[in-house]
């Protein structure tokens, strides 16, 4: 007899996590010394629980983001285990709201859980439940420090690793200082390692256009958020004016977003944040506008899902490599020689372990 598919929604727990970030992770914009988490486990009549985390950059957010996910449990208890009919649901909730911020982030935390309860109904690894299989998926190392000698030592110890690309976070006061810090890591990481760099949208887009021009020459993989995430118009003229790929897609809200950012031919390449482009269910919708381009598909954090979701994706690019919820899984996502090797285990992989969560929780 075939296992049960048909799951119906009992209940959804929300709790709230403070993860250290050890060594903090630097960037342009903040340094970020803790990773707050709401761990969603969307558990149903079955038996089976799904499992996903949303990140909220900031701890600012973290109780009022734990507290929107657990209100969406009552609409969707008694309903069945069904990705798209409950994202439908919540975005008519939502729709006079809006569905950007902790909204959309809540509504995909939820939409990811649902997909992973599925799999594990199912028996199967996410990707092998999306129709995929379980390729070794190349991971780019995204570096924590900003410091020249330390982000150059990070840089040695990724390729040393194996990875086959790093990610290095500049926007220094002075152009002068990311150039050196550009070619203190291009030093140590060799020709043959594509190197990326991350401004966090700290830059004018006039600034930014004379940095792209400086930076040209280095032969840089890709330049990511020169300027305020949402402005398609300036980073319309930035990829304009740049001959290095421009890659902005960690910001789009959703499918929809995505698509007005193309329309305005504001990014070279995508990088959909699975949190915030709307889970598995807008992953899936991006990424086919993705192909539609012939735009190769990297990730943004959240790792462990991401990876299933890669392998899942046509122009499939690079996972980006940044472990934040390690410290509370069973089992971090494996990297092999710069690759990442998707799990064997029912779903996405995300088990936690209980002991580490006890010890983060925030009331
Ligand atoms: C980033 C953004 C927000 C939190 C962590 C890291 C960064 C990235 O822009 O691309 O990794
Ligand atoms: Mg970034």
């Amino acid at each position: 007899m075939l296992p049960t598919t048909r799951l119906t929604v009992s209940g959804l727990l929300a709790r709230a996590v403070d993860v250290p970030v050890e060594p903090p992770l630097e960037t342009a914009s903040a340094e970020i010394r803790s990773a707050p988490l709401v761990l969603v486990d969307l558990a149903t009549e079955e038996g089976v629980t799904g499992h996903s985390y949303a990140f909220c950059v900031t701890p600012l957010a973290l109780a009022p983001m734990a507290r929107l996910v657990s209100n969406l449990g009552p609409p969707i208890e008694g309903d069945a285990v069904a990705p798209l009919s409950i994202e439908e649901k919540l975005h008519n909730r939502f729709r006079l709201l809006g569905p950007q911020g902790l909204t959309g982030m809540a509504m995909a935390a939820v939409d990811v859980a649902a997909w992973d309860a599925l799999a594990k109904a199912h028996e199967s690894p996410l990707v092998e439940f999306l129709g995929g299989e379980r390729p070794p998926i190349p991971a780019y190392a995204s570096l924590r420090a900003m410091g020249l000698e330390s982000v150059t030592e990070e840089a040695r110890e990724a390729v040393g690793s194996g990875f086959g690309a790093v990610k290095v976070r500049i926007g220094h006061p002075d152009v002068r200082r990311d150039m050196e810090v550009v070619r203190a890591v291009r030093n140590a990481i060799g020709d043959g390692v594509d190197l990326m760099v991350d401004y966090n949208q700290v830059l004018s887009v006039p600034e930014a256009i004379s940095r792209a021009r400086i930076l040209d020459e280095e032969g840089l993989y890709w330049i990511e958020e020169p300027t305020r995430a949402d402005d398609f118009a300036g980073h319309a003229r930035i990829t304009r004016e740049a001959k290095t790929h421009v890659q902005i897609g960690e910001n789009w809200w959703g499918p929809h977003d995505m698509a007005k950012c193309l329309a305005a031919g504001a990014s070279d390449l995508a990088m959909p944040d699975v949190i915030k482009i709307g889970g598995v269910s807008g992953w899936l919708r991006a990424v086919a506008l993705a192909e539609a381009e012939g735009m190769p598909a990297s990730s943004h954090l959240y790792p462990e899902v991401s990876a299933h979701l890669l392998a899942a994706t046509p122009t499939r690019d690079r996972l980006e490599h940044l472990d934040l919820a390690g410290p509370i899984l069973k089992e971090p996502l494996r990297i092999e020689s710069g690759n990442a090797v998707l799990p064997t285990s029912p779903g996405t992989g995300v088990e936690w372990d209980e002991e580490a969560v006890r010890r983060y929780l925030v009331d």
